[in-house]
């Protein structure tokens, strides 16, 4: 019984019967043909496109990862056709009326903030065990010089420049930031703005997606960053933690890869060496714009002082309310009917009045916890 069905399996696979011979070679013709072909189109991409990766953002033709686009004068319009939710861009024209690119100092803030804290990353080892510390910018200062590749301190301060209105009047909002639907949000639940990034000789970001989904932008001021930034498509190259939370005052999933892509170990994750990435470096007065969706980490080869910010747009709206949906305990079913023909701003009003009370409650708790942690006077050196 066995021995008969092996048998029947066996001749289907082949011919199933003499009749089907003549469809059989006229398959195995087609096949040769097929593949030539398949062959031939191959050669004319490579030959096209040397053998550079090369992908298609949604609307733009093929872009290669050879190079970072550096740009001035660049209309909205163009922005939002070439780059905005698509590809990366350096403008290098965004930050010219920015104060904070004469003014900060470190006179100036040793003068001003020398004895206050602030939230630094410090790292003896490896990337991953880097932690939290709160010291004051004055200690920072004493020992910005001692860093190296494997010990390094780096200030990442949401709340440092949100809670002094006088710094924050120094930087400035580029045409590109000016539709910002996280203004919509209750003020309790929009995420803090304006990172201070103040890293030492060999500091470096982690690997990861910026919360949301949103667009980031890096302004930097002073020094130099290097980066790497990963198109879409490739997660599975990445070792990407799951199930961890961004910790913002309104919830979101964090997608940061265990790889530090400055120094991968390769054993561990080997199939990080086939990620594909732009890189390029970063200079003073340039601002970069991070797509929603691109994988990215900085490092710095210099003392770097930037400033990260983002912003909520009709470009990546589809993309970010996706992400406050996954968290943010708003029932997609409390919308009206009509919301999916709604333009991406009245979809994001009819999204923020879905947002229940308790959200908003733990929103402020979040941001008191958050300030009292850093700001606490007996917090040590
Ligand atoms: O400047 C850096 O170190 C990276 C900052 C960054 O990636 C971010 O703010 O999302």
């Amino acid at each position: 019984m066995v021995k008969k069905t092996k048998a029947i399996k066996g001749r289907r696979a082949l011919t199933k019967s003499a009749d089907n011979k003549a469809t059989a070679s006229w398959f195995s013709l087609s096949a040769v043909v097929v593949g030539l072909g398949a062959i031939g189109l191959g050669c004319f991409y490579y030959f096209a496109y040397g053998n550079q990766e090369s992908f298609s953002p949604r609307g733009v033709p093929n872009r290669t990862l050879d190079h970072i686009d550096r740009r001035s004068n660049l209309s909205l319009e163009e922005f939002i056709r070439l780059y905005d939710t698509k590809w990366p861009v350096l403008i290098t024209d965004a930050m010219t009326d920015w104060p904070a690119k004469a003014k900060w100092s470190w006179q100036y803030f040793l003068q001003r903030y020398g004895g206050e804290k602030v939230a630094m990353k410090g790292v003896h080892g490896k990337l991953e065990d880097g932690e939290m510390l709160s010291v004051t910018l004055g200690t920072f200062y004493e020992h910005k010089h001692e860093s190296t590749f494997s010990t390094w301190t780096y200030i990442s301060d949401e709340l440092f420049i949100p809670t002094r209105p006088e710094l924050a009047k120094d930087i400035g909002t580029p045409v590109y930031m000016k539709e910002n639907f996280f203004k919509l949000l209750p003020k309790d639940l929009q995420p803090w703005d304006n990172m201070l990034l103040w890293g030492t000789k060999h500091s470096r970001s982690a690997l990861h997606i910026d919360p949301y989904n949103w667009t980031g932008t890096n302004a930097v001021l002073q020094g130099v960053k290097r980066w790497k930034l990963y198109p879409p498509g490739q997660d599975h190259l990445l070792y990407v933690k799951r199930n961890k939370y961004c910790g913002f005052p309104l919830d979101c999933f964090k997608y940061n890869s265990e790889v530090d892509a400055f120094d991968p170990d390769l054993k561990r994750f080997p199939l990080f060496a086939q990620a594909k990435a732009l890189e390029f470096d970063q200079k003073p007065g340039e601002m970069l714009m991070i797509p929603s969706g691109w994988f990215h980490q900085a490092y710095n080869p210099e003392e770097c002082l930037a400033v990260s910010s983002q912003f909520f747009n009709s470009q990546n709206a589809r993309l970010v309310m996706e992400e406050i949906f996954k968290v943010g305990d708003i029932k997609k079913n409390h919308l009206a009917s009509e919301y999916t023909s709604q333009t991406p701003k009245d979809q994001v009003q009819a999204m923020v009045k879905a947002i229940p009370k308790h959200v908003i409650r733990k929103g402020k708790e979040v941001t008191k916890t958050v300030l009292d942690q850093f700001r606490s006077k007996t917090a040590g050196r």
